[in-house]
């Protein structure tokens, strides 16, 4: 494919989706979106003309592989009309920081983190900007620095998360469609994230610490013993958030059947502990185990999945279980 990449036009209304976060989604999403129409914003410290393009090989679901180059964002030319975040959640306040300021106040922002808290944080910190935050399956992984897979076609949902967002969501939603991929306008996002977050609580967390794939959970001991009462936990959280109520039973046939069906894939979480990289465990289950505690409740076994995550991060010798 013709890379003509370097022809990004400035100014508003052009479409220009502006990406934050040079990991595998965000990569995708580059890829995936009309040449010309996108510019990653990088985070380290050089002058505007230093700042490389990002270059990469990108290997779409069915096999065919084209070469992409986006270059980086000069906030003296170029001004995006929508920004979507996709740095790791732990690092998204920060990044958004240090890059609001260039951003007009009215330009949306869209949040991809997975689990929560993150999201909430952001729009407790700008209330007057419009910022959503989506929820997507898509799958996208990085074999090597110079290569990003899409290795499962998904769905992607975006909703409001603050009031000056609502009336953006539609214009949003249809520049992202240019990508070709599957966008649905959300009414209800925080549900949304939370339908996202039991699936996450119960299949990441396993993963990581028996350093499994996803469907190598399923006969473990650990998850057998404990799944039960983590699906309990999560249902009485719920519950206590005002959200619609879900039986525990239902929610654990719901993890075994996405640990099933995404059987051979090593997790987000499992891959980051892999790599010696922070996991989002706190945006996840530690989410759970903080919600729990604004109510007063226990959550042991979210309790206990978090810190065992935690040490297998720090201590990435010790035997498994
Ligand atoms: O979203 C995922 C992740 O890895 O973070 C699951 C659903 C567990 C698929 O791998």
């Amino acid at each position: 494919m013709a890379d003509t990449r370097h022809q990004v036009q400035s100014g508003n209304g052009n479409g220009l989706t502006a990406i934050l976060g040079a990991g595998s989604l965000g990569r995708l999403w580059a890829a995936l979106l009309p040449t010309g129409t996108t510019t990653f914003i990088l985070r380290q410290h050089a002058p505007e003309e230093h700042k490389p393009d990002v270059t990469y090989r990108f290997q779409g679901c069915h096999g065919s592989q084209f070469p992409v180059t986006v270059p980086s964002m000069d906030w003296t030319t170029r001004h995006p009309d929508v920004l979507i975040a996709t740095t790791k959640a732990g690092d998204t306040l920060s990044a958004l920081e240090a890059t609001l300021p260039n951003l007009k106040p009215t330009v949306p922002v869209v949040l991809f983190q997975n689990g929560m808290g993150s999201q909430q944080a952001v729009a407790e910190r700008w209330p007057n900007r419009p910022i959503m935050a989506a929820s997507t399956t898509e799958g996208a992984n990085r074999p090597d620095n110079s290569t990003t897979v899409h290795a499962g076609r998904g769905e992607t949902w975006i909703g409001a998360l603050t009031p000056s967002a609502s009336p953006l969501v539609t214009g949003v939603a249809n520049q992202l469609k240019a990508s070709g991929l599957v966008i649905h306008e959300e009414p209800n996002i925080l549900r949304r994230l939370w339908g996202k977050l039991i699936i996450n609580a119960g299949i990441n967390p396993y993963t990581a610490i028996l350093d499994c794939a996803n469907g190598d959970i399923l006969d473990a001991p650990l998850f057998r013993e404990t799944i039960g009462q983590l699906c309990l936990e999560l249902a009485e959280v719920m519950h206590l958030e005002g959200l619609p109520p879900r039986s525990p039973e239902d929610m654990q046939s719901q993890i075994e059947a996405v640990a099933r069906s995404t059987a051979k894939n090593t997790s987000s979480m499992c891959s980051d502990v892999r790599r010696g990289k922070p996991t989002e465990i706190d945006y996840i289950n530690g989410f759970i185990v903080s919600r729990a505690r604004a109510h007063n409740l226990p959550a042991p076994v979210n309790q206990m999945l978090t810190e065992r995550v935690k040490l297998r991060t720090t201590k990435l010798h010790e035997p498994l279980s």
